[in-house]
């Protein structure tokens, strides 16, 4: 999410920064964002206890109040419905931890590993009603080595997903979605 900001505020980029929106105050990312001058909000989803409806209608009045024209989400980790997604398709934006179409959904490090292959990475798509399932807009890739664990993994994928996901960002703000491979 830094990254992403970082980016922005260097200038000849097509998007600024106009809210970073978190489900828990606890986020490292707000500090930083503050920081960096960028507005930030949080809407904890757990006072909601699983009504993932009315929470979602507490993020988006959030969004409402600034109307981005586009949504990032960078680590974050609540499953969205239909309601929440549709009004955004086309228009939101994830960073998942795979070589997607492999391993929708969570512990993608010790799957990779599991399964014995032999390159692991980073996938950003739009997102869609269903889990890390929409149009891929880029790619990075990282070899898996022989003594890997699903940290040293993750670790080497991480800094991928900081390279990835500005490159990506910069390309579909100005208007194209032609997959970035990096
Ligand atoms: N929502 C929709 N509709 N579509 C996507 O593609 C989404 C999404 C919400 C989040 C990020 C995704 C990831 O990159 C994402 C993509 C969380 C879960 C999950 O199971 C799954 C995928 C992703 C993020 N969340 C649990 C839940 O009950 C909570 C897990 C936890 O708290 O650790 O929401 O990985």
């Amino acid at each position: 999410m830094v990254r992403l900001l970082e980016d922005m505020q260097s200038g000849d980029h097509a998007g600024e920064p106009v809210l970073v929106l978190a489900n828990s105050a606890d986020a490292g990312g707000l500090k930083k964002a503050a920081d960096m001058g960028v507005a930030t909000a949080v809407v904890d989803h757990r006072p909601f206890k699983g009504d993932r409806v009315a929470f979602e209608a507490a993020l988006q009045a959030e969004l409402d109040k600034v109307s981005p024209d586009i949504l990032c989400l960078a680590g974050f980790m609540r499953v969205l419905t239909e309601g929440f997604v549709a009004p955004w398709e086309g228009r939101m934006l994830n960073i998942h931890p795979s070589l997607l179409p492999k391993y929708k959904g969570l512990h993608t490090h010790a799957r990779a590993l599991d399964a014995g292959d032999s390159e692991h990475g980073c996938t950003v798509h739009l997102v869609t009603p269903a889990l890390d399932d929409g149009p891929i807009l880029g790619q990075a890739r990282v070899p898996i080595k022989e003594n890997d664990t699903p940290d040293s993994l993750a670790a080497r994928v991480l800094v991928q997903e900081h390279r990835l996901y500005p490159a990506v960002l910069r390309r579909f703000a100005a208007g194209d979605a032609t997959p970035v491979q990096l």
